[in-house]
């Protein structure tokens, strides 16, 4: 079979997504019609045009305030179903979702808001497509750890929902050290571990996750080929990577997809992974991804069964329900 059909046809697993990153412009327009917010966009398109970034924060900037159309459970609903759609026509049979409460939370929108809106989600995908879905519940690094604590107090009803912790937002500045109490109360829960890092910031925020969070998988991480002993750490344990080569060209983590060290990676012996970060905004899903890969950086189709065997491998689902797609 070619590559590209090979791409499309095998089942796959998603494991570093960011749901309010899967928000379309013409949702966000619809959205803001029917809450009568204001956006500074005088049409979809202009909202396309506006997705030029140069840093991780300059795309965070546009990302939480697009996140400001989502008001009602009905908003969450149809954010959910359009993504699982997207994962039904990629042939991603299992996802682990991240979600960022603060974001909403801020705003007046509470746990009670999105969380029963993802969840009529999820469960029709299941039962429609057979999917599986994983939420990762997602803190915000740029704001205090006190907060993060408060925000894991208050998923307190919905734990039974939720499979891991996770830190994204700005990196740099903000080392998972800052994070250390709240992370140990997420493990005493019983909830995974993952983190962002090694996008931006350097491998030593990398090496803290590791021995500080104590993480179970690692977002990113691309950052560690700058030290050898981090790779050999990585290796050693087997420790997961969800990279994201679309999101570090546009956020020019890399300057090129030429350039990008994913394969690199993969043939140094780490679990690497693919995935597609913020697919609205990076301008591609799961299979755009891979198609890239094949596209820029020539993966043959032992990479691409290694990468999307790892894409289980990594994934937090069970021992049984892992083997079932080896
Ligand atoms: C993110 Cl690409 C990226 N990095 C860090 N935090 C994020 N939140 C959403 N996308
Ligand atoms: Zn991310």
């Amino acid at each position: 079979m070619k590559l590209i059909h090979l791409i499309e046809q095998l089942p796959k697993s998603e494991l570093h997504l960011h749901i309010e990153g899967t928000l379309e412009p013409e949702l966000m327009w619809a959205l803001a019609e029917k809450h009568k917010v204001s956006l500074p966009y005088e049409s979809v398109e202009a909202i396309k045009e506006a997705y030029q970034f140069d840093s991780l924060q300059s795309f965070l900037d546009l990302y939480y305030q697009g996140a400001d159309v989502l008001r009602d459970e009905d908003d969450f609903y149809q954010l959910m179903r359009q993504y699982l759609q997207h994962c039904k026509a990629d042939n991603i049979v299992h996802t682990e979702i991240m979600f960022d409460p603060q974001t909403h939370t801020a705003r007046g929108v509470g746990f009670d808001i999105f969380m029963p809106g993802f969840q009529r989600a999820i469960e029709e995908a299941r039962r429609e497509w057979g999917i599986s879905v994983y939420l990762i519940m997602s803190f915000l690094r740029h704001l205090s750890e006190p907060e993060a604590i408060e925000t894991l107090n208050q998923a307190r009803a919905y734990y039974p929902l939720i499979t891991a912790v996770g830190l994204d937002s700005s990196e740099k500045g903000n080392p998972p050290e800052k994070f250390i109490k709240v992370f140990a109360a997420a493990r005493a829960l019983g909830f995974k571990c993952v983190a962002h890092a090694g996008e931006e910031g350097p491998a030593d925020y990398i090496w803290q996750a590791l021995d500080l969070l104590k993480i179970d998988r690692l977002d990113h991480g691309v950052r560690a080929s700058d030290d050898q002993a981090l790779m050999a750490r990585l290796r050693d344990e087997n420790m997961a990577l969800t990279v994201c080569p679309q999101s570090n060209i546009k956020l020019c983590v890399f300057d090129n997809m030429q350039h990008h060290n994913i394969l690199q990676l993969l043939e140094d012996g780490l679990c690497v992974t693919v995935n597609s970060d913020d697919p609205s905004y990076f301008g591609g899903y799961l299979n755009d991804n891979y198609r890239a890969l094949m596209t820029h950086l020539g993966m043959d189709e032992s990479a691409l069964v290694q990468l999307v065997k790892n894409s289980f491998m990594g994934s937090f689902l069970p021992a049984e329900e892992k083997n079932k797609w080896l």
